[in-house]
């Protein structure tokens, strides 16, 4: 199995380049942000508890999102491996993380940081905003998920780097040669290819 997680602050493209992943390696996707807001949107108990955390900018947390990763990771036992796209976002989902895929003895190969400029992340999270409608993709939402990334989500590429695990990517260029970057970075791991 290859185990890869696309991680970044909010905006910087994980879900875009998750995509473009996915169709090139065969990974099985898994995103948080997404599970999330299919919860929401159906309205279950679970979206609901979670659209307060996610209106407001901050994290969901810690046991409700490790529970939702847990199953994800279960119901795929034949995967070549899975992207983690928005997973972790503390240090306790990484431990959590380490130890969920230790108990499918597998682990994570490669964390990829994609590094972009603030005020480009904001220019492209308002632009999102006006296109698609979210309700999180808003001026004041998006200052306050900045800088609970900063709070809480940058120790985890810390934490990756201390394995070893950490690569940085230039996110700010356009998203086909940010994807040539990230090919690099995965074909370099020989275990994708
Ligand atoms: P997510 O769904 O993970 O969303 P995100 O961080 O805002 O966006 P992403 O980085 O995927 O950006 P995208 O590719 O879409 O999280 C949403 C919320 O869910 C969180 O705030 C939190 O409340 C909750 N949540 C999720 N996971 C959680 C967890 N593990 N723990 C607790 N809470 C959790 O790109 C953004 C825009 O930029 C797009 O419009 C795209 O077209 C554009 N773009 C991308 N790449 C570009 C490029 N190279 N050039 C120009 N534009 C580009």
């Amino acid at each position: 199995m290859f185990n890869l997680i696309l991680f970044g602050p909010p905006g910087s493209g994980k879900g875009t380049q998750s995509e473009n992943i996915i169709r090139a390696y065969q990974l099985t996707h898994i995103s948080t942000g997404d599970i999330l807001r299919d919860e929401v949107s159906r309205q279950t108990a679970l979206g609901l508890e979670a659209r307060k955390y996610m209106d407001n900018g901050r994290l969901v947390p810690d046991e409700v999102v490790i529970g939702m990763i847990g199953a994800k990771i279960s119901e795929n036992p034949d995967t070549r491996g899975f992207i983690f796209d928005g997973f972790p976002r503390t240090e306790a989902q990484a431990v959590a993380l380490d130890r969920l895929l230790a108990g499918h003895q597998t682990s994570i190969d490669l964390l990829l940081s994609l590094e972009v400029p603030e005020a480009e992340l904001k220019e492209r999270l308002l632009k999102r905003g006006r296109i698609s409608g979210r309700s999180d993709d808003n001026e004041a939402v998006i200052a306050k998920r900045i800088a609970e990334y900063k709070e809480k989500t940058e120790a985890v590429a810390t934490y990756y780097d201390k394995q070893s695990k950490l690569k940085r990517i230039q996110g700010d260029l356009s998203i086909p040669e940010t994807f040539g970057l990230i090919r690099e970075a995965v074909d370099s791991c020989k275990k994708a290819v």
